[in-house]
């Protein structure tokens, strides 16, 4: 019954236990990768059973998370086109069932940790992203409600993660259309394709057709102020990306004015800062410059906006990639996962500045001591809850709407 009860619609696997905890008959229903059941309220109907379950929960000592092996094939099949991050941190091994905790059904309801179209060729799956191939011309982009942590997926999904991720994009798509021309064909369902139709609820809010573009091999990273990977370089060497800056600069603080700092796109680990010259050989000179500017004048407008909404977007990555209109934005654009949100009221130079979306999770891994190896844990119920509502937040600030229920 656990097997039949955890698919809950076709092409959406939203939990699934491990097979210890299924019952007779179900072995065919096992979809072909499976994820970690957040909770026993992941099976509303079975919800008198929910004290059996939290107990078969806390027996049990380990579980599995594969992310889509199917990605994995993807990159075999065609050794010729990498496909970005497909073997970064996709595979966890075990989960100690000690940390789980039952989230309530109202939120679990909604959250979306992997997505399964058969009908569509999987392109490339991120860390909290999939995208499929719906044509020559177009990808389909899903965000789903994972989040990561400390470099791995953690356990548990944060609710309307996914959707607040794509209506942020959307919005700075709109908000910088007459600087820079981008990817988005359509959000929405009712022009995608007529096989997809039967998940417009999963699709819905959370996704986006996209024209295919030639990509450049360079994350485009902006940085108004001094954090992260730019901090330690500074600290080292004075230099960011082979950028000089003022002496005496502390963590946190705001640049004398934005600084361009590209990184390559790793396949596997962590991405690597280069000075500019080194791009503009990768891309071309012609190209590195254009793509320089237009990143800096997209930051420019896009902080100075959202500054004023209480939100200091301290740096982004922008990928671009090149269609019929020239050079485009693509990727995701300005969202708290693309980039560094922080609370503006809060700002205090001189130290690392509290994540305006995963603040909870960090502070609560650091609680539990996680040691940042796989197994990611769970979420308690609260830390993910809060989480959501920081995501919701940062949406309603950036674009004075409501994300409707
Ligand atoms: C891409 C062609 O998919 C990616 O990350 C999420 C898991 C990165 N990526 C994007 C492309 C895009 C875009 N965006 C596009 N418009 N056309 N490819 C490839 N990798």
């Amino acid at each position: 019954m656990w097997g039949r009860a955890s698919r809950r619609a076709v092409g959406c696997t939203f939990a699934t236990l491990p097979q210890e905890f299924k019952g007779e008959g179900t072995e065919e229903q096992q979809p072909s990768s499976f994820i970690f059941a957040q909770a026993p309220s992941a099976f509303p109907q079975f919800g008198h059973l929910k004290t059996l379950a939290q107990q078969a929960f806390q027996a049990l000592l380990s579980m599995s998370i594969n992310l889509h092996p199917l990605a994995i094939q993807g990159v075999a099949a065609t050794p010729d086109k990498p496909l970005t991050k497909i073997s970064l941190g996709l595979e966890y091994a075990t989960i100690s069932a000690c940390r789980i905790s039952v989230m309530n059904f109202e939120l679990l309801d909604s959250v979306l940790l992997q997505t399964d179209f058969p009908e569509l060729k999987l392109h490339a799956s991120g860390k909290v992203r999939d995208v499929y191939v719906i044509d020559q011309e177009r990808l389909l982009f899903v965000a789903t409600d994972r989040i990561s942590a400390f470099d791995y997926v953690l356990a548990t999904g944060i609710p309307h993660k996914g959707r607040v991720l794509t209506q942020v994009s959307l919005f700075w798509f709109e908000f910088l259309r007459d600087l820079v021309p981008n990817h988005l064909v359509t959000a929405d369902i009712g022009q995608y394709p007529k096989e997809l139709q039967k998940y417009a609820d999963q699709l819905q809010g959370r996704s986006m057709i996209v024209a295919r573009a030639d990509m450049f091999p360079v994350e485009c990273v902006v940085r108004g102020y001094l954090s992260g990977s730019a901090w330690k370089e500074y600290k080292a060497t004075g230099r960011v990306c082979g950028i000089e800056l003022p002496k005496g600069l502390q963590e946190s603080d705001r640049l004398p004015e934005p600084i361009f700092t590209p990184a390559t796109k790793a396949v596997t680990g962590h991405d690597e800062n280069i000075p500019f010259a080194e791009m503009a050989r990768i891309v071309g000179p012609e190209a590195g410059g254009q793509l320089r500017d237009l990143s800096l004048a997209i930051y420019q407008r896009a902080a100075e906006y959202a500054r004023q909404r209480g939100i200091i977007i301290a740096d982004t990555k922008f990928e671009f990639g090149r269609t019929a209109q020239g050079i485009t934005l693509a990727d995701e654009v300005l969202t708290p996962d693309s980039s560094r949100f922080w609370p503006a009221d809060q700002y205090k130079p001189g130290k690392t500045q509290e994540s305006f979306d995963k603040q909870y999770v960090r502070d609560y891994l650091e609680e539990i001591r996680w040691n940042k190896q796989p197994p990611a844990p769970a979420l308690p119920a609260e830390v993910a809850r809060k989480t959501s509502e920081k995501y919701v937040e940062a949406y309603h600030l950036l674009t004075g709407r409501e994300l409707d229920a």
